[in-house]
């Protein structure tokens, strides 16, 4: 698969994947003995969109404090690293908090990877032409599985730049793999700048992830929704509730979909019972102490530089180097 040239610096990649693969996943997860989907198909426009609303409201804390961190201290990350650079982004979204450092550190290179295809083309065709100094390769895909796509900028070190404490949607044995993938990725001579969302009181956790507005709740959802436009699975979404919560033993938040009504689904050429009271799990969101996020760093091969944390020790951005 060669990239498309969209605009001058701009060349597009589609490793979007295939339907099939998609279909045979989640029939395996809804069957499983804890039903459950994969949090990456919360991500069509639509969820995007909503994902977008839920940043936006008063509850949900991480965008806004990352975002204030990123801005306050993206001149004092500048001077540690002491480089040009590439960044590479998985899981890029809108490319928002790139902005930031495209704005304040004038990389050569950005290279998003995103399972959205609509989103990532959006973003990327807008930021493109107000930075001709920089060559986006834009990449749609499953990053979890599309870690090593070449960058076109090998000679220079690349910083691997995953924010938004999306690590902690991870489970402990898929996240060390996972930050090993980055390690790799960063490369021997590269580095990692990473947020991670900190333990805080069960209250506060509860509030973010029911806010008052509803976003939370019809972007657990739009899973459903998704599903149905992607696959054509048929659920009823008026049969399914959101459901939230701090489990304090695992230190995670917990979504889930709470089924109140018999669902006939059809997935991958074969139909599915949901009954009544079935539950299906949809994403963990993990909170972390800095110093078992540090530790958990240099067990994948980083050597950590600095975290910076607001004045409440709600968020940290680490960055690390390849040790
Ligand atoms: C993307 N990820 C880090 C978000 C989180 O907080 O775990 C997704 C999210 N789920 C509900 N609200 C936000």
């Amino acid at each position: 698969m060669q990239p498309r040239q969209l605009l001058p610096n701009l060349t597009f990649l589609d490793l979007y994947p295939p339907t099939a693969d998609a279909a045979r996943e989640v029939l395996s997860s809804l069957n499983a003995a804890t039903p459950h989907l994969d949090p990456k198909y919360f991500y069509d426009e639509q969820g995007s969109a909503l994902f977008d609303a839920i940043t936006r409201t008063p509850e949900y804390y991480p965008t806004r404090t990352e975002t204030r961190l990123l801005r306050e201290h993206a001149r004092a990350m500048a001077r540690t690293l002491d480089t040009e650079l590439t960044i590479v982004e998985p899981g890029a979204g809108g490319c928002e908090k790139a902005r930031i450092l495209l704005d304040q550190w004038q990389p050569r290179g950005y290279m998003p990877l995103e399972i959205s295809r609509e989103c990532l083309l959006d973003a990327t065709r807008q930021l493109a032409p107000q930075y001709p100094q920089v060559q986006f390769q834009a990449v749609c895909a499953d990053y979890s599985q599309a870690l090593t796509v070449p960058t076109g900028h090998q000679e220079l070190p690349r910083l691997v730049f995953f924010p938004g404490s999306t690590i902690g949607n991870f489970e402990p044995v898929a996240r060390r793999a996972f930050l090993t993938d980055l390690r790799q990725l960063a490369g021997d001579n590269g580095f990692l700048l990473i947020g991670a969302d900190l333990h805080k009181s069960p209250e506060r956790l509860h509030q973010a992830y029911n806010d008052s507005a509803g976003h939370t709740a019809a972007f657990n959802l739009n899973i459903l929704a998704h599903l149905n436009r992607r696959l054509d699975c048929g659920f009823d979404l008026d049969a399914f509730e959101h459901q939230a919560f701090y489990n304090e033993q695992q230190q995670r938040v917990e979504m889930h979909l709470q089924c109140h009504r018999d669902q006939h689904v059809q997935i991958a050429g074969e139909s599915l019972i949901l009954s009544a009271g079935t539950r299906v799990h949809t994403e963990n969101s993990y909170k972390f102490s800095v110093e078992d996020f540090s530790r958990e760093l240099v067990t994948a091969g980083f050597q950590p530089l600095s975290c910076w944390l607001d004045d409440e020790a709600l968020f940290s951005v680490h960055l690390a180097r390849a040790a």
